[in-house]
């Protein structure tokens, strides 16, 4: 019996600025990404004021896809992928971002990827907007603290709708844009939104300039939504977030009480992406703080008029939260109410490994929005060994997939949720996006590059690439 539907998108994910490379070619500008620094496990990234020479800046090169895409997309084809999730950097289209008129060498790149997608039968799943905004709009306009990042933001999308008529079916506007609910990383404030605050912001500085940026981008994106409809009425356009449920320590009242709340907070953008309004409770939590404070009528209808397709999301991990006493509101701030669960392991870095966590998400979205859904993101960041015949056995990885592809499957045959597609992350080794390593790994290829930049860019099959191939081969029966 198949358990999925003919057609289900089995495939992976990357995003530009992390695979890419070739920072400066094809008049390409430079995008926040480009002046973030390596980190480490444990030690987050830099974003420095332009690129400071001395520094290591992994994006920069990255694995260098912009020259070996050719390679990289024939290897896809032969796991046997149905789609690729890339992005498009929004830096090679408009290297500022406020110019008029695009970059044909970037628009250019993007039909080669996309016409090497075809040759294969790969549908490209496009995200407009992932952590690589330009760096010239987060200098000459405080990032999405500025209103007229609106109107850049639409113009790029619109070029993109345009130029990739017929080819790109499936786009997506934001990715993550829930990441920046906390508002106290340095990192989710530049990377969503160009955020960068000077020492000594208070807590209500940082949430004021990020509901405010948020309600930009949601509007922006609804615009986009729009035009993208308009262009082409067969575009399937949806949100992007990072779905992480928020369970309850304990079954106290007060626990079950501050997971909802949780939830809540993390969720107020896909709401708004997909019913086209603020919910009550952030009405409510907005009279109270004051944030999000320029909203206009014609906001409004630009929320009710660009709704999103699908809802397209990350899974990695859940999370689990205890009600602090002092807590008066059951306010929520990323992990500043989190605690341990005795029930589940962790990765090296520390996210849990909840499988039947991805089941629970697929049927809390499919209940809540009734849309359709598609795993953009999920997978396991390891360190993997070169054996010295060159094999790279990975079996945590294949355990970690198999076990969540297996809930995955429960919650489209058990309980009937609808969903498009599955795309693991870093289907290829990337530069990551939190700590800046390579050898942090997603990938089923092995690309031969390590934390200090060292490297021959040689590509591998590690074992659990004939692992996948064999699962997409049998549309997921054979695990
Ligand atoms: P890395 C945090 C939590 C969940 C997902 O992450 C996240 C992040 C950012 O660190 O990001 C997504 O590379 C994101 C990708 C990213 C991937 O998850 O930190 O959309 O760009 O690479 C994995 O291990």
């Amino acid at each position: 019996m198949t358990k999925l539907p003919d057609g289900f998108l089995w495939g992976g994910a990357v995003a530009a600025h992390q695979l890419e490379g070739g920072w400066q070619e094809g008049g390409k500008g430079m995008s926040i990404a480009d002046v973030m620094t390596a980190g480490a496990n444990g030690v987050e990234r830099q974003i420095t004021d332009g690129v400071i020479p001395g520094k290591n800046y992994p994006n920069h090169e990255a694995i260098d896809f912009y020259h070996h895409y050719k390679e990289d997309i024939k290897l896809m084809a032969e796991m046997g992928f149905k789609a690729f999730r890339t992005s498009i950097a929004w830096t090679r289209i408009f290297p500022n971002g406020d110019e008029t008129e695009p970059n044909e060498a970037g628009l250019a790149f993007y039909d080669d990827v996309f016409a090497e997608c075809h040759k294969y039968g790969i549908e490209p799943v496009i995200t407009l907007s992932h952590f690589e905004m330009p760096w010239h709009l987060v200098k000459a306009y405080g990032g999405w603290r500025d209103r007229r990042l609106i109107d850049f933001f639409v113009r790029f999308a619109t070029v993109c709708f345009k130029r990739y008529k017929g080819s790109v079916k499936y786009w997506m506007t934001f990715n993550e844009i829930d990441n920046q609910c906390d508002y106290n990383r340095e990192f989710s404030m530049a990377t969503n939104s160009g955020l960068i605050f000077p020492a000594g912001a208070t807590d209500d500085d940082r949430a004021r300039a990020m509901y405010q940026a948020s309600h930009y981008e949601l509007v922006a994106s609804a615009l986009a939504v729009k035009a993208g409809h308009e262009i082409d009425p067969n575009n399937q356009i949806g949100c992007m977030i990072n779905f992480t449920p928020q369970f309850p320590a304990t079954c106290k009242p007060e626990d079950l009480f501050m997971a909802e709340k949780a939830m809540q907070k993390r969720s107020f953008w896909s709401d708004v992406h997909v019913r086209g309004h603020y919910p009550d409770y952030m009405e409510a939590y907005f009279k109270r703080t004051g944030y999000r404070a320029d909203i206009t009528d014609e906001d409004r209808a630009a929320l009710a008029a660009g709704t999103v397709d699908y809802v397209g999301f990350s899974y990695y991990a859940s999370n689990t939260v205890a009600r602090q006493a002092d807590n008066q509101y059951y306010d929520f701030v990323g992990d500043k109410e989190g605690v341990e669960n005795p029930y589940l392991k962790k990765t090296e870095w520390g996210w849990t490994i909840d499988p039947l966590g991805l089941r629970w998400s697929l049927n809390w979205l499919a209940e809540r929005y009734d849309k359709p859904l598609m795993i953009v993101e999920n997978g396991l960041g390891a360190i993997d060994h070169v054996e010295a015949d060159g094999k790279i056995h990975d079996p945590y990885r294949v355990a970690y997939l198999r076990a969540h592809i297996k809930e995955m499957e429960a919650a489209v045959e058990e309980d009937g949720v609808n969903l498009l597609g599955y795309m693991p992350w870093g289907c290829i080794d990337l530069v990551s996006a939190g700590t800046g390593q390579m050898d942090k790994r997603y990938g089923f290829i092995y690309v031969d590059k390590n934390d200090a930049g060292e490297g021959t860019l040689t590509r591998s099959r590690k074992d659990s690439f004939y692992w996948y191939q064999q699962v997409i081969q049998s549309n997921g029966e054979n695990l």
